[in-house]
């Protein structure tokens, strides 16, 4: 072993010495195993790399180009290790800040340091935030069906299958594409080249959904967890009155009830219903919900790590969530690749004021492409104990899918104006 005052670290790396860690190459991946996802992939002069995922869904080529273009040139000859300094560089020293494209950017340079650090260690990534505090992480599955009867079905069989909690959503009479019903076998929003446009129809919602979920009490009675999304369709006094609809359906949660760049409208839900809420899968920083998480306005939230700036900013969320008893409710619809599966499963495993997480099955084309070593069982997902992350990436195979374009719908009212999808 050679000592700091014989050798320079610099000529002579020691293992886990400062040279050990250095970036010598950082590589954007782009591959569509079914779906479109956004890879890094750092590598320290040792040879241990780590993975992080960048994928934002419609928009994919902006951030592949935001961390191709702008950050790797930054990255090459720094210290992996320095995790916290590589946010703060990344963040303050952009000077623009925040925003979907910058924080997924970040979070995948964030992710991809924690995967290194964790094998560098030797040590799965859970083990580095502070241990496990659970055995496994309760999910949800997504059911969904053209109609009540159809979607209690499905929601059978998510039982069957030993899932503890489900979103439920189903079709509106009268309504072509409602948000969430697919009749393909996973549910897959974004489908065309160019955006499919849909039409909304607020009052013929208003009216299915607490049927549905009347039925779905009758079905399968109290015990099963039962979640719904609204994604963002409704004004804040049209969420109040469906909040306080559906009490006696006892959800787990209403999610995504009125658009929250307006932090002040959950005021108004609140004062009229005790219905759990959930809010936050589109945004990317704790000040897009300091004021709902301080004013106690929702009881889960939703940022999780791939948008919202990787582990080191989501930890800081969930801490301050956490003063305030909300709890972490992370986004995990089939858009966020395994790798951010993984690292949202670690935090999982170890954040004190978990809540549930959410999981669609990923294909088996992508599965492949990114072997992981997390497991289902009985209604919880399990992080396994390989140092990093547990996610890996099979680069020949992801070759073998290139990208190809695809958007989200948009909505619209039957009149044609312009709503949220
Ligand atoms: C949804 C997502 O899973 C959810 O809660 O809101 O399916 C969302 O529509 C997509 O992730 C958008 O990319
Ligand atoms: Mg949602």
């Amino acid at each position: 072993m050679s000592t700091a005052t014989e050798t320079s670290t610099h000529t002579h790396p020691e293992p886990g010495s400062r040279n050990d860690r250095e970036i010598v190459d950082a590589k954007v991946i782009v591959t569509c195993p079914g779906r479109n996802f956004v890879t890094l992939k750092i590598t320290t002069r040792s040879g241990v790399y780590g993975l992080g995922d960048a994928t934002l869904n419609g928009r994919e080529l902006a951030v592949a180009s935001y961390l191709q273009d702008h950050v790797v040139p930054n990255l090459i000859g720094r210290d992996a290790g320095r995790i916290e300094d590589m946010w703060q560089f990344l963040h303050r020293g952009a000077y623009w800040r925040r925003g979907p494209v910058t924080m997924s950017a970040i979070a995948a340079v964030d992710v991809a340091l924690w995967d290194i650090l964790g094998k560098m260690a030797n040590l799965p990534v859970y083990q580095l935030l502070g241990g496990r505090s659970r055995e496994g992480a309760l999910v949800y599955g997504h059911a969904n069906g053209r109609d009540i009867a159809e979607a209690s079905d499905a929601v059978g069989k998510f039982i069957e299958q030993g899932f503890l909690a489900v979103r439920a959503q189903c079709g509106v009479p009268g309504v072509k594409k409602a948000y969430g019903v697919s009749n393909a076998k996973g549910y897959e929003p974004a489908e065309s080249e160019l955006p499919l446009e849909t039409v909304w129809n607020t009052p013929r919602y208003l009216e299915v959904v607490p049927q549905l979920f009347e039925q779905l009490r009758k079905d399968h009675g109290n015990h099963v967890e039962l979640l719904h999304d609204v994604h963002h369709r409704l004004t804040p006094i049209e969420a109040a009155r469906l909040a306080r609809d559906l009490e006696p359906y006892r959800l787990f949660w209403l999610e995504d009830a009125t658009p929250a760049e307006n932090q002040k409208s959950f005021e108004l839900i609140r004062k009229h219903s005790v219905t759990a809420l959930a809010v936050g899968e589109v945004f990317n920083s704790i000040w897009d919900c300091k004021h709902l998480i301080e004013n106690q306005l929702i009881d889960y939230i939703r940022t999780t790590i791939v948008h919202g700036g990787g582990i080191t900013h989501v930890r800081r969320l969930a801490d301050f969530a956490a003063l305030h008893s909300v709890r972490t409710g992370f986004h995990g619809a089939t858009d966020l690749s395994p790798v951010t599966m993984g690292a949202a499963l670690h935090f999982d495993t170890w954040v004190p004021n978990f809540g549930i997480q959410e999981y669609m099955f990923h294909t088996d084309e992508t599965d492949e492409v990114f072997p992981h070593d997390y497991v289902l069982r009985a209604g919880r997902l399990h992080v396994g104990d390989t140092p990093g992350i547990g996610v890996d990436i099979d680069e020949k195979l992801a070759a073998k899918y290139p990208y190809a374009p695809k958007q989200l719908p948009v909505a619209r009212l039957e009149d044609g104006s312009m709503w949220d999808w």
